[in-house]
């Protein structure tokens, strides 16, 4: 049976002051606060950071900030629940819209956390990965592991926006973030993994010749994603296509922290997904409707991206034919043991 417990106010103030000197503190007071019964109380609010808001501000930094005072120019998505300045979306997903302008580099780095790119906006830019020419085309998605080298370049026309995901808060949470720069990299003159080595689904490189790579793939173009979901829509059973990204050579997912889901919605139709531990955020490649996130609704376009907290009651709707992919923490937590679904 649950039991109500003492409070700090109950204490004598001689005890609670001798306790501070000890450099020690009650459990019972704040047992509930790290505790709480049946399910977590996230801080985490539900976001949205529509396109149209985002883009003419990032634009603005393209005019106010050269990219050599930023390193990486970017506006970070915050967290309305921990307010303006929150270097986080959830409390294990950071989000970021970054912008790059032909003909500028970002300088080589490699880090802890990891990174994976949705590509927003433009063509013309690429990451090199490891040595690796990673072409960044709308809705492609683009790994950049921790601790592998990664830099960007633009060879296009037009200015290239793309989303940022990284488990850059755990790394802040564990004091285990940090980075080191480099010199630009030399880049293998060949195409990237997805258009050699794993051209095909089902097909990997032959195990004798093979010296597997921790992370084999690391662009996954949109294309693809999109035929595959709609071969799901013509033959499927009616329930939303959906596709997770996972390692071609283990089926695992992409990263260990974060995972990425691509969905499809049909014009009119509804879907509930269960309430999942895990947090999450969408962000729509093409498309528009609305998602009821506990109650509150989100109307989303193109180029939208808005964040659900642990255990949110979802709703999605389409007006039009829509392509979302949901970031989330469900490889993390499938780790930890507690990942969980409920109805
Ligand atoms: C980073 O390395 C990039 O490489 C983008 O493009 C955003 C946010 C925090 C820490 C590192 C990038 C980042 C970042």
């Amino acid at each position: 049976m649950s039991q109500q417990l003492g409070t700090l106010e109950e204490l004598p103030e001689a005890y609670r002051d001798a306790l501070s000197k000890a450099g020690v503190a009650p459990l019972w007071p704040m047992m509930r606060n790290v505790l709480p019964h049946d399910a977590p109380q996230p801080l985490t609010k539900p976001g949205h950071w529509t396109y149209g808001s985002v883009r003419p501000l990032l634009i603005e930094a393209g005019e106010l900030t050269p990219v050599e005072k930023a390193e990486r120019r970017v506006l970070v998505l915050c967290d309305p629940g921990r307010g303006p300045g929150a270097m986080q979306a959830t409390a294990s997903i950071y989000l970021g819209m970054q912008l790059l302008l032909p003909g500028e580099t970002a300088p080589a780095h490699v880090h802890t956390p990891s990174a994976v790119r949705i590509i927003v906006e433009g063509e013309g830019a690429f990451t090199v990965v490891d040595g690796e020419k990673l072409p960044m085309c709308e809705g492609d998605l683009v790994l950049t592991p921790g601790g592998e080298w990664h830099d960007h370049g633009h060879e296009g026309q037009d200015p290239v926006v793309w989303l940022d995901a990284l488990d850059l808060p755990l790394f802040v949470y564990l004091e285990g973030s940090y980075a080191r720069e480099g010199d630009l990299q030399a880049r293998r003159n060949r195409p990237d993994a997805s258009e050699v080595e794993y051209r095909s689904a089902g097909l990997a490189p032959s195990r004798q010749a093979h010296r597997a790579r921790r992370y084999p793939m690391m662009r996954y173009p949109w294309d693809r994603t999109e035929a595959a979901l709609r071969a799901m829509a013509d033959h499927g059973d009616g329930a939303m296509p959906e596709l997770d990204y996972v390692n071609p050579e283990t089926g695992a997912d992409v990263l260990p922290t974060m995972g990425f889901t691509a969905m499809m919605l049909a014009a009119g139709m509804t879907t509930t997904p269960p309430r999942r531990s895990c947090s999450s955020a969408f962000h729509v490649v093409r498309g528009r409707g609305r998602t009821t996130i506990d109650g509150q609704t989100v109307e989303w376009g193109p180029k939208d991206t808005f964040s659900a907290p642990v255990f949110a009651s979802l709703s999605h709707e389409a007006d039009e034919e829509a392509f979302l992919v949901r970031i989330h923490d469900r490889p993390l937590q499938e780790k930890l043991g507690y990942y969980e679904e409920r109805e």
